[in-house]
């Protein structure tokens, strides 16, 4: 089973990342990383911050020469941004983890759940999930993502696009959008339908939903299957090849197993919380009305999310690939992957 933890707050001196159960043998070199990295930081519609972030990161281990050895890999990344004092004012901004996690937790500051809350840690899950894009990539799958929607904008033109993220900066407002992930050429078989748990759209909602600002997830056509007939919700088989459908309506996945078409998926971004200027609140040592301390904030968080989502998604991917074949080098996931390939084929044949 692959697992990661990570730790590290927004403004603290780092983060840190450890995955555990990744297998041997995947060469992957320290640009590879800082790519994926740098593909978040610079996507459109981010703050001020991201000029300051270089994402420097240093791996202490479970690579060795730039192969990874089984053993668990830690990342480690410096945070540009420190703060050594935080605020200490109690005003929670709506929106955020801020008033929820002040009450759980009983901490009067609000700037300390903001810390941990902040989007900043997905830096360090990017650099995790590298690890797991590389694999997928070794084992021929590819997995791409776009950005459907930015707001209510429909468009994937680009000077569109920033014309539409440089007007809402000059107005203050800040927005959210829909991203789509694709994957293609996933082995047939992934997941299972035996138990809720094994059923892989529910691992890959739970990557998804653990993002940062994002409240909705769909499988192939999702919310739109609900409103179709029967019949036009089926994907029905090509002529001689049950592996290749005539469309693809349940996005790759049926009975939560992958079925040889492309698997895809989306997510609803919410407009990023963070606003320019300050927002109604209430001081919750004195119960008087406040005003929540306007950040830097981004414009929009759908694009960073695009990125971060190909990368979960890669994680969880893995994951199923590991249960499904076992193995624990790259040699041997290779081989039992390329064998079972050949084998659906066979089968299908009969
Ligand atoms: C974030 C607020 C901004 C973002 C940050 C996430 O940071 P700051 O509070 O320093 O202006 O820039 O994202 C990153 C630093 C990053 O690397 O993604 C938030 O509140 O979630």
């Amino acid at each position: 089973m692959l697992r990661y933890l990570t730790a590290g707050e927004a403004h603290g001196p780092a983060l840190i990342g450890i995955m555990d159960g990744f297998p041997a043998g995947v060469k992957i070199d320290k640009e590879y990383i800082a790519r994926s990295l740098a593909r978040r930081r610079n996507a459109p519609g981010r703050s001020a911050r991201q000029a300051q972030e270089t994402d420097a990161f240093y791996i202490p281990c479970g690579l060795h020469k730039n192969v990874t050895t089984g053993a668990p890999l830690a990342v480690m990344m410096k945070n540009a941004s420190q703060f050594a004092v935080l605020d200490p004012a109690s005003v929670p901004r709506p929106g955020h983890a801020d008033l929820a996690g002040m009450l759980k937790y009983g901490i009067a500051a609000s700037a300390i759940i903001r810390e941990r809350a902040s989007a900043r840690e997905t830096a360090i899950r990017t650099a995790l999930g590298a690890f797991c894009l590389r694999l997928m990539e070794l084992l021929d799958v590819k997995i791409t993502s776009r950005v459907l929607k930015l707001g209510r904008l429909k468009s994937e033109d680009a000077k569109t696009v920033l014309r539409e993220i440089e007007q809402a900066r000059r107005s203050g407002r800040s927005l959210g959008g829909v991203f789509e992930v694709k994957v293609e050429n996933l082995p047939v078989g992934l997941g299972s339908h035996t138990q809720w748990d094994k059923r892989l759209p529910s691992r890959l909602a739970a990557q998804l939903m653990g993002l940062n600002g994002v409240k909705g997830v769909e499988f192939g056509s999702g919310f739109e299957l609900a409103a179709m007939k029967g019949e036009e919700a089926l994907d029905l088989f090509k002529k001689g090849n049950p592996l290749k459908r005539l469309t693809n309506l349940a996005g790759g996945l049926e009975g939560g197993i992958t079925n040889g078409m492309p698997l895809t998926l989306r997510a609803a971004v919410r407009p990023v919380p963070g606003q320019r200027f300050p927002v109604r609140s209430i001081n919750l040592k004195t119960g008087q009305a406040a005003a929540a301390a306007p950040g830097r904030s981004d414009i929009t968080a759908v694009f960073a999310a695009a990125v971060i989502a190909e990368h979960l998604t890669a994680f969880e991917l893995v994951n199923a690939v590991l249960e499904k074949f076992g193995g624990d080098s790259l040699k041997e996931l290779q081989a039992r992957v390329s064998a079972w390939r050949k084998q659906t084929k066979k089968l299908l044949r009969g």
